[in-house]
């Protein structure tokens, strides 16, 4: 028989197919996938049926799926009737091919690098295919392959077609059966998605497992396991009484460090069934930590793998800040479960519909877990710091793009973390009890669907009312907006006049802007610190509930700003009021303001809305540093204005404040959060800035610095959240004090580091000391290796603490510790740990003579030999190139074209290199 398509081209079915195929090789022009051009699939796939016979030098993947013509598409038939199907896949022998059971010849169907073109009835067929792949020799960490010892799976986002023939695409959601074929001695663990139906020996003294997963879903979320790994099991049971086996697997010996993660699953599984009244759906749900992993985790149905970094923690191996991501991870993941999972993207451009959605339920998760407000302060930092230089450079995309090269570059901040705020925005436009509605009908809605984006505002809007339609602009345009604003008092009226404008700047392929929905939380603070009930001209004054006395007008509202500019006019205001604007960070923009300095300090001391008070400090020392940075500049002496020194006095002893709020107001901006407010980068003179500011305080609050690091020394000692926070405040404290250079003080950080029972203390004094160049940071650092020289993730701390030192040596250091014995080149948390942190080193990174640039783009030379997707991300720090002088511009350029004109440049690479220097 023959199922050629007309437009075959012969294809051999026991060959490769094609020799660069799965290295990610760049064609010349690599071919873009637009959003206009999505098709719903040819066909459905009824069910998978996968057979893994897994060896120490190959696998053989023997896939065997019912597809039927899918009523959606639009297809043609050719003249025998024959529908044509066209499978994805990458680097696949291919063994054998069986339509309904016949051998498929090669003239049968039609091969090229990554597709499989077949002519097939226009009725359920089922097509077997068998293929041979090397996990072993997979480096890109895609697909299958191998952590150590350990068989496992990456199929987010393509990697399913490294695996097996398929519709390898979110939108074609299944029924999978899987069975593992194994060597019971080397791999005792056989898992793969849902619940195990079957087990037992198999052929050759092997064994087998057989998984069945009653959920359809899409073939990114399938996930295999096979190794032998320590278990530890718990339960949990849901709120409609069902047990679930919670079982955690983690490399033998790391056993002792699964109690945190184990823990988190359970808070979090009871939260998802409080908050957004979620239940866990299968009898089992396992997480799988592994060595190897090229990011955080992932969701796979009831079988998630970890990033081992995000499940092992002992306190005297893991900082405060990793216990909070490691809960913040799993509860991501596991939340996945029905924000993703349940409910999936129909294509990549949707994939913030899974991602903002699911940052969002964790950020939430972890804000209740632990104080919302530094939660908040974290989350915002983060995004500021990372998500707002990404919208105002070359890689710049809307939370929803249209376009991609390689959808591997684009799990980026603005998808992830931009795609929250846009939820949360939408949360505080409808108010908690609409939003949740929204969500619950989301769900009910959608089950079992791929879907966009739409979708889920289609539900917001039909459960609330509101109307979103101007909102959804969030989802297209890409740049952080600016928001003025500007007030006016009139005492005579005794009315306050606030002014609001935006504005959106330029990004690629966006010239233009149309205005936001953008929610102002807001309060207006009375010159005695009170806040003043907020009342908008034309309501009235004396509305209540019928029978019922006038409620008392609320002292924070939330404005909404639809129009390019838009004024709203308060009344019964009795003095001139500060106005304390995006109250909670209610929108994702830059406020632009008249507010000068007497008017923050006064926000920072008095407004009731905690993250707020923390931003008038930040926006004040913001300015405090610029103007610190422009005097250098002009080669003035630089001196800190007295009323700020006083202001940060108060504050770090101001024990109304619970200290891990303290650690958060007294951390001062950092040098990348000021880059992004320049127009042009000096790093120098900001360096500069920030390290004379932080003297100048350290000087001159010596004595409360230090009795503040004393007094604290007994609750910092303790465990749980008082201790942490009492940590975190002690460290700053520690951070402000070894700026002095004292020698009594240089040994108090020595012995903070030494005496250290937990790992945020010994890390703190590792990363204080390692930017100096005397024998304080030798010991440190020598002392730190040979304690954890066999503990690989602490070690890790170890490489970004000297990657991420100011000293004039940093570069050398990090080629050197490229050498070094226990560094990884295959491991991404190794990579990461060197060359994310120098790349974010502004100091050393933007070396004037190039250096940290050349060291970096030949480091992702390396990588993109053999882990594309790592190396397309590492490219993304050069996105600011821009901002820089002319001399490190075009040095930074020559590093970039250096790149892009490497032979075998991947497409991963080549997208985000070519993107950068558009
Ligand atoms: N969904 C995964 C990320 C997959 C990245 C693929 N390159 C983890 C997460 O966001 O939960
Ligand atoms: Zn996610």
């Amino acid at each position: 028989m023959s199922h050629a398509p007309s437009n075959a081209s012969p294809g051999t079915a026991t060959t490769a197919t094609t020799a660069t195929a799965g290295t990610s090789a760049a064609p010349s022009a690599p071919p873009t996938t637009r959003l206009e051009d999505y098709r719903p699939p040819s066909h459905l796939a009824l069910r998978v049926e996968l057979l893994f016979e897994l060896h120490e030098d190959h696998a053989l993947v023997t896939s065997t799926v019912e597809y039927a013509p899918n009523p959606d598409a639009r297809r043609d038939a050719d003249e025998a009737g024959m529908h044509e199907l066209c499978l994805d896949g990458r680097q696949l022998q291919t063994l054998a091919l069986r339509l309904d059971g016949d051998e498929l010849q090669p003239g049968d169907y039609a091969l090229d690098a990554e597709h499989l073109r077949l002519a097939v009835p226009p009725a359920p067929f089922v097509l077997q295919a068998v293929t041979r792949i090397e996990p072993q020799a997979n480096t890109t960490l895609e697909g299958l392959y191998r952590s150590r010892g350990t068989f496992c799976t990456q199929m987010e986002a393509e990697g399913f077609r490294r695996v097996t023939w398929f519709l390898d695409r979110p939108d074609v959601l299944s029924v999978y059966t899987t069975t593992l074929v194994a060597d019971p001695r080397r791999y005792p663990l056989l898992l793969s998605n849902g619940n195990l139906v079957d087990s037992g020996p198999a052929d050759g003294g092997r064994h087998y497992a057989t998984w069945h997963d009653p959920h359809k879903k899409p073939c990114y979320l399938f996930a295999l396991v096979a190794g032998d790994l320590h278990r530890t099991a718990e339960r949990f049971t849901t709120r409609s009484g069902r047990t679930v086996a919670l079982e955690l697997f983690v490399d033998k010996g790391n056993e002792h460090k699964v109690a945190h993660a184990m823990a988190s699953l359970q808070r979090a599984m009871a939260w998802d069934e409080r908050a957004f009244g979620r239940e866990y759906d299968l009898d089992v749900f396992m997480v799988v930590a592994v060595s190897e992993f090229n990011m955080g985790a992932m969701e796979n149905k009831g079988l998630n793998l970890f990033n081992d970094q995000l499940v092992l923690a002992r306190p005297e191996t893991a900082t405060d800040e990793d216990y909070q991501r490691i809960e913040g991870v799993i509860g991501h993941e596991y939340f996945h479960n029905w924000s993703g999972n349940r409910v999936t993207c129909r294509d990549w451009f949707q994939l913030s519909l899974k991602e903002g959605l699911t940052v969002y339920r964790d950020q939430e998760f972890s804000a209740d877990m632990g104080d919302r407000d530094v939660k908040r302060i974290a989350d915002v930092r983060w995004l500021r710091s990372m998500q707002f230089p990404e919208d105002a450079g070359p890689l710049a995309h809307p939370v929803r793009p249209r376009a991609y090269i390689s959808i591997d570059n684009f799990y980026t901040r603005t998808i992830y973390e931009k795609g929250a705020e846009v939820i949360r925005m939408a949360a505080v436009l409808l108010g908690p009890e609409r939003f949740r509605q929204g969500c619950d009908l989301y769900f009910a809605r959608h089950d079992g669907q791929a879907v966009t984006t739409e979708e889920f505002m289609a539900a917001l809007e039909a459960a609330s009312g509101v109307d979103l339609s101007q909102f959804r602009r969030w989802y297209e345009q890409a740049g952080t907006p600016r928001l003025h604003a500007s007030g006016r008092y009139d005492a005579r009226q005794r009315t306050y006049e606030l002014v609001l404008e935006q504005d959106c700047p330029a990004t690629p392929g966006q010239p233009t802007k149309e205005p936001f929905v953008i929610p102002v939380r807001m309060g207006l603070l009375l010159p005695d610190g009170s806040e003043l009930p907020l009342r908008l001209e034309g309501e009235d004054e004396t509305a209540g509930a019928p029978g019922r006395p006038a409620t008392a007008a609320p002292t924070t509202r939330v404005l909404a700003l639809r129009r390019r500019r838009q004024s709203f006019r308060f009344v019964g205001v009795p003095a001139q009021p500060v106005p304390s604007l995006l109250r909670g960070f209610s929108a994702p923009v830059k406020l632009v303001d008249d507010l000068g300095h007497e008017a923050l300090a006064f926000l920072a001391r008095h407004d009731t809305d905690l993250f707020n008070r923390w931003e008038a400090l930040q926006r004040l020392a913001t300015s405090v540093l610029l103007e610190l940075a422009a005097a250098q500049r002009a080669g003035r002496a630089l001196a800190l204005p007295g009323a700020f020194v006083g202001l940060v006095g108060a504050l770090l002893v101001d024990e109304r404040l619970p200290p891990a709020l303290r650690a958060e107001l007294l951390e001062l901006p950092d040098e990348s959060a000021l880059a992004d407010a320049c127009e042009t980068v000096d790093v120098e003179a900001l360096h500069a800035a920030s390290r004379f500011a932080c003297r100048e305080l350290a000087a001159a609050h010596r004595a409360a610095w230090l009795a503040t690091y004393e007094g604290l020394a007994d609750v910092a000692a303790g465990q749980g959240a008082a201790a942490a926070g009492a940590r975190a405040l002690r460290n700053a404290c520690l951070g402000y004090l070894v700026e002095l250079d004292e020698p009594a003080l240089l040994q108090l950080c020595e012995r903070h580091g030494e005496r250290a029972t937990t790992m945020t203390d010994e890390q703190c004094a590792l990363e204080l000391l390692a930017h100096r160049d005397d024998a304080f940071r030798d010991r440190a650092v020598q002392r730190f290796e040979q304690r954890w020289s066999d503990d690989p993730l602490v070690l890790n701390k170890w490489f970004a603490a000297q990657a991420s030192s100011r000293r004039e040596r940093t570069a050398d250091d990090v080629l050197a510790l490229a050498r070094h014995p226990r560094f990884d080149a295959r491991n991404p948390n190794k990579l990461r740990a060197l060359y994310r942190s120098f790349a974010r080193n502004p100091l050393r990174f933007h070396a004037p003579d190039g250096r940290g640039y050349a060291l970096l783009a030949d480091a992702i030379a390396a990588l993109d030999e053999h882990n594309p997707v790592l190396a397309g991300r590492l490219a993304a720090h050069f996105d600011g190139w821009r901002r820089y002088d002319a001399r490190r511009r075009d040095l930074s350029q020559a590093a970039l074209r250096r790149l892009l004109e490497r032979p075998g440049c991947s497409r991963n690479l080549f997208e985000t290199v070519s993107r950068t220097l558009a």
